[in-house]
């Protein structure tokens, strides 16, 4: 009986979100900042979340599950986070939806073509900018990044409530990509290679998640050392 009143109290507390929260500047649950899309109030279709997530991939179903589940699901449902996930394929090239291209200047494989992750990121970023006035926080995945530490992590938390996540597969991404400025940083989450970015994206997705306040409940956030918890 609890159990279904439970469910029931938290299908009315969404409802009561969506209908009389759409534009308020701080989150009804954690009472933080919330973010907010460029649309006219009134005319978005979501309200706001403390942090908004894109996904740029190949395979969206990679992230089913360990976004499904537990802590995250609940974070989602409570509208703490927002994971959208957009599958690349869609802004290939020509009748088959080409994503991949020969190096530029050269070299064994092929890397990901650039148009279609510029007209991913671009796409995106014009859907507005969010609560502090900055647009997205671009981040491409790859061994040869910055290794990830929990400074890092919780530096992401506080600054940013717009993340693009770029995750590459192949032998990478076209360097020119990162050249033209369409990525704000490189990001490793370790010394070894995986298949592809997904993993890596679930890694911090999941670790910066736990610096929401709210995402694990009073009692266990603690909130940033002045010194980033070092
Ligand atoms: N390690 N940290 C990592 C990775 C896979 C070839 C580019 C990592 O962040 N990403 O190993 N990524 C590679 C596979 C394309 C991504």
């Amino acid at each position: 009986l609890l159990k279904r009143f439970s469910a029931f109290a938290l299908k009315a507390i969404r409802y009561k979100l969506k209908a009389h929260y759409a534009h308020r500047r701080h989150h009804p649950i954690s009472g933080y900042p919330s973010s907010l899309c460029g649309a006219t109030p009134g005319k978005c279709s979501h309200y706001p979340c403390v942090m908004r997530i894109d996904v740029i991939t190949l395979f969206p179903k990679m992230f089913e599950g360990p976004l499904t589940e537990s802590i995250l699901k609940r974070a989602q449902e409570e509208k703490l986070l927002e994971i959208n996930f957009y599958d690349l394929r869609q802004f290939g090239q020509g009748q088959y939806k080409q994503i991949d291209d020969r190096p530029y200047g050269g070299g064994a494989g092929m890397v990901m073509m650039c148009e279609p992750i510029v007209s991913a990121i671009e796409a995106l970023t014009g859907q507005g900018k969010w609560d502090k006035g900055k647009g997205p926080h671009r981040i491409y995945f790859s061994p040869r990044g910055t290794r990830l530490k929990q400074t890092k992590v919780e530096q992401i938390a506080k600054k940013h409530d717009w993340l693009i996540l770029l995750c590459g597969h192949y032998e990478g991404i076209d360097q020119r990509i990162i050249d033209g400025g369409w990525i704000d940083e490189e990001m490793s989450i370790g010394d070894y290679v995986l298949t592809g970015g997904e993993l890596p994206a679930m890694v911090l997705i999941d670790a910066v998640a736990r610096h929401i306040p709210g995402v694990l409940g009073k009692e266990v956030y603690k909130p940033m050392q002045p010194d980033g918890g070092k």
